[in-house]
């Protein structure tokens, strides 16, 4: 062998093993970014969330989840999340699945892989040995009784004290638990690894009301990096792209050929009746609101959750005016394919992407159109204006601008 294919021959080996440590331990591939677990040596966190939230709080628990496990990977701790499925929720009430539905059916997971470390739970399914899932510990957390002790809001947790878990498991069967531990909690969310590492030996740790503990810290930069990986299913991009291109005859990021609303109605309208207008008092304001911003628009896209009676009371009355008004009206295969946590979606794509947005105060639901629009690159004043009451105080919505 001549000195010349030796020296191409080391470097040939040198370049193998570069790769593959560049490739890491079975985590985060450096070049495809995307986070993949080596299964045996990780160990996985799970959370389910108070049962009657809806999807996009729950949005935000994920949210501090990722961020604390992908903070940890900084860290060299070797856990992973498993995102939970999407099972039963509250207000989906036009198809329920029978099924619990993977994150992949509304997101999109490769880009939430390239922020966290996380993992379909039916991925582990196929991983695990048992057709039984056991999880090593389950943490109920409950709220402290009294936030402000003295007084004071401090970080602070106690194991102890009576609890029973009030979920279903994601609406699996074959999922146990070895123990269960009670722990009042108040906080950040970084101090459950304090609870954690009390037991250095579990796999499996799981979280029952995940909505207690709290961001570190809140529209960060780091914040928004997770916020910006939670792109949405391709399939529901898509639709609502298409939608937007028939009825707004408009196929870039940033339309100036409607104004969107979102109404929020149903439990919202009676458990906040201060905070939201009547069907009058929400024409005269969209009324008001586009004869301010520009008065040459005529579209407006609603999207809500009310009775089919209010709505066609709304859109009798902004007709009525001039307007011309539209809703996202699936088809059944579309109700079939996206069911009611898709078709959800889809209006809050459409909302997200209108010349104006008015949202509803203090609904998640609009936060995270909110959200997307500083993402898009929306002027702040097109985006945080809400709809207000009849009568009395009208706070201004807080605005969360993207740190980039
Ligand atoms: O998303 P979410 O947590 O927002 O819950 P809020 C509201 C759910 O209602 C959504 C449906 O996830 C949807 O399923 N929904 C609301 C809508 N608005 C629309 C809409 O414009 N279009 C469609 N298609 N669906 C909180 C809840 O809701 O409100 C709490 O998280 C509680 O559990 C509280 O119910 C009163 O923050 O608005």
């Amino acid at each position: 062998m001549s000195i010349k294919m030796i020296i191409n021959l080391s470097i040939l080996f040198l370049c193998v093993i570069l790769t593959s440590a560049e490739k890491g331990d079975g985590y985060c591939d450096l070049k495809e970014k995307t986070c993949d677990g080596d299964f045996l040596n990780e160990k996985f966190i799970i959370y389910d969330v108070n049962p009657p939230e809806g999807f996009n709080l729950r949005r935000d628990v994920y949210m501090r989840f990722a961020i604390m496990l992908s903070e940890a990977r900084q860290h060299h701790k070797n856990w992973m999340l498993i995102l939970p499925p999407w099972y039963s929720l509250y207000h989906w009430q036009t198809t329920q699945s029978d099924f619990p539905l993977p994150w992949s059916n509304f997101f999109d997971v490769k880009s939430l892989k390239k922020f966290a470390p996380v993992v379909e739970l039916h991925e582990v399914f196929s991983k695990i040995e048992s057709n039984i899932f056991t999880i090593d510990r389950l943490y109920v957390l409950q709220n402290y009784p009294d936030a402000f002790e003295n007084g004071e809001f401090r970080d602070k947790w106690e194991i102890g004290g009576n609890c029973d878990y009030d979920g279903t498991f994601w609406g699996y069967n074959n999922v146990t638990v070895k123990e269960t531990v009670c722990v009042k909690y108040q906080g950040r969310i970084s101090n459950l690894w304090e609870l954690i590492s009390l037991n250095p030996t579990d796999k499996f740790v799981m979280f029952a009301h995940g909505e207690i503990p709290l961001h570190d810290q809140y529209g960060t930069k780091t914040f928004w990096d997770c916020r910006k990986s939670m792109k949405f299913n391709k399939n529901l991009i898509n639709t609502a792209k298409k939608y937007i291109s028939e009825y707004f005859n408009c196929n870039s990021k940033i339309c100036t050929t409607y104004v969107s609303v979102h109404w929020r109605r149903r439990d919202f309208a009676r458990s906040r009746k201060k905070d939201v207008p009547s069907i009058k008092g929400t024409v005269k304001q969209i009324d008001n609101a586009i004869k301010n911003y520009n008065p040459q628009i005529v579209n407006i896209f609603i999207a809500s959750d009310g009775q089919n009676s209010e709505l066609i009371k709304l859109e009798k009355q902004l007709s009525d005016i001039g307007y011309k008004v539209h809703f996202y009206l699936p088809t059944q295969s579309e109700l079939d394919k996206f069911k009611d946590g898709g078709v959800a979606i889809i209006d809050q794509i459409i909302c997200s992407h209108a010349a104006y947005f008015i949202g509803t105060y203090e609904s998640t639901f609009t936060f995270r159109i909110q959200e997307e629009r500083e993402i898009l690159g929306f002027e702040s004043s097109t985006t945080f204006n809400r709809l207000c009451p009849d009568k009395g105080r009208c706070e201004a919505p807080s605005k969360w601008k993207i740190v980039n």
